[in-house]
């Protein structure tokens, strides 16, 4: 009897990790991703009484910190969305992944934008970047379920909401008004509100796949004060002038849910973070870790950021096949970006944790960072010289019940191998658009 009751209590202690995915909102009706919806407790559904008290009503999976509303995410726009967005995102995804393409591909890449006028290669550039922004945190939180198939997703919505240009004539949207709709959010204390939800909620982990664009504001300013044309150099010394003001707000909302390890993405500039900082990703605290992006586990990914001291370990982000929302509900698309990187080090941080409850957000940190591949193509890239490593992660979080987090660290090293450094097909192609949108379609 004492047995069976151990037993019981064991197995009801062994609990899935709760991850929130900060984001562009989930799609939860998603085939993949429609059991792993985290679930508040304390709310009824659909009742429009907010019964948990918490000042939300009605938030069942999470909350749209936009809309301060518990919509996560609107599927209707998804009549909006020309479905030829699949095929091409596809096409680009495989060559950014480095394959060849068919000859019917490349065919069909030339007659649905290689050949248009430059006013429809806009309007169907600018569609497809609606459709990446309107997918991102579905992509995202099925990456984090490829690594934790067991996670609880939570979706906190930070991205303002964009009707898609229609298509595919020439109307955009202005990034400038978008980076100004973000902009207020930050200042009106809107981040540190979802810290405290992440707080509230008992959130393990919490995946920002997301970075204010510091060097745009760098040029508005700079444009401000009469220098249209600036340098790199002044570009960047402004971007550090504005960060240092960035930089406290940031220490909040990581302070705000100190239970809580923040997982965030580099950036896509391709720079040195040390030199240029991004916003969150340069935030320093125990209980955040930066991440840069890799092409499998062979190279550091082109658009990647990195930084020696501010960047602390790679995962792979290049053409990462995973969820977005479609009428049938089962789509996968590739993507690229170290917003595809972070959530593969966030669902790899939610098994060590399942491994050991126990473990802080400092001792995930460390697990993460004490047992990567290192790798010397990474040196002087990231803090920890390597690429996350997810069964020798996973080891040492099963170990550290029994021994310190170091011990665990060593004793994982010397039982799990590397990942094996496949390189990566890189096929030619001839299409000079093909190419240049494969650059451009980072997340
Ligand atoms: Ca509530
Ligand atoms: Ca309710």
């Amino acid at each position: 009897m004492k047995t069976f009751i151990l037993v019981f209590l064991f197995g009801f202690s062994a609990q899935a990790a709760n991850v929130a995915v900060v984001d562009s909102g989930t799609d939860f009706e998603h085939a993949l991703l429609n059991a792993s919806a985290w679930t508040n407790p304390g709310e009824i559904p659909g009742d429009r009484i907010d019964n948990d008290r918490n000042g939300k009503v009605d938030d069942v999976h999470g909350w749209n910190f936009v809309d301060n509303f518990h919509r996560l995410f609107f599927r209707e726009h998804l009549s909006r969305v020309n479905p030829i967005v699949y095929p091409l995102l596809r096409v680009i995804g495989q060559r950014q992944g480095g394959e060849e393409l068919s000859p019917q591909d490349e065919r069909f890449f030339q007659e649905n934008y290689g050949s248009l006028p430059e006013p429809r290669k806009r309007a169907v550039s600018a569609h497809l970047n609606y459709f990446a922004m309107y997918s991102h945190g579905t992509h995202v939180a099925g990456v984090v379920l490829q690594q934790s198939p067991d996670a609880k997703i939570m979706s906190a919505r930070v991205f303002p909401d964009q009707p898609p240009p229609p298509y595919p004539s020439a109307a955009e949207a202005g990034p400038v008004d978008w980076i100004y709709r973000i902009l207020g959010m930050v200042t009106n204390g809107t981040f540190q509100n979802v810290g405290q939800y992440l707080n509230e909620t008992k959130m393990d982990l919490a995946n920002f796949s997301m970075a204010i664009s510091l060097p745009m504001i760098a040029r508005l300013s700079l444009g401000l004060q009469g220098n249209s044309s600036p340098s790199p150099e002044e570009i960047a010394k402004e971007v550090r002038r504005i960060y240092v003001q960035f930089e406290p707000e940031g220490k909040k909302w990581m302070a705000a849910a100190p239970d809580t390890l923040f997982v965030v993405a580099a950036g896509n500039d391709g720079l040195d973070n040390d030199i240029q900082p991004v916003f969150p990703a340069n935030v320093r605290a125990d209980n955040a870790i930066s991440v840069a992006a890799t092409h499998g586990f062979h190279s550091l990914a082109k658009f990647s950021n990195y930084g020696a001291a501010s960047v602390d370990v790679a995962a792979p982000g290049v053409a990462v096949l995973s969820s977005v929302p479609s009428l049938d509900r089962r789509a996968e698309l590739p993507m690229s970006g170290t917003s595809m990187a972070a959530p593969f080090v966030t669902g790899v941080a939610a098994q060590v944790k399942d491994e050991n409850p126990a473990l802080k957000p400092a001792e995930l940190r460390r697990i993460l960072m004490g047992t990567v591949d290192r790798k010397d193509w990474l040196q002087g890239k990231v803090v920890s010289s390597g690429l996350v490593n997810p069964e020798r992660a996973a080891l040492a979080g099963r170990l550290s019940r029994d021994m310190g987090v170091e011990a665990a660290i060593a004793a994982a090293k010397t039982r799990v191998a590397d990942q094996p450094e496949v390189a990566p097909r890189l096929g030619a192609s001839s299409l000079p658009e093909l190419e240049e949108l494969a650059v451009q379609l980072v997340f």
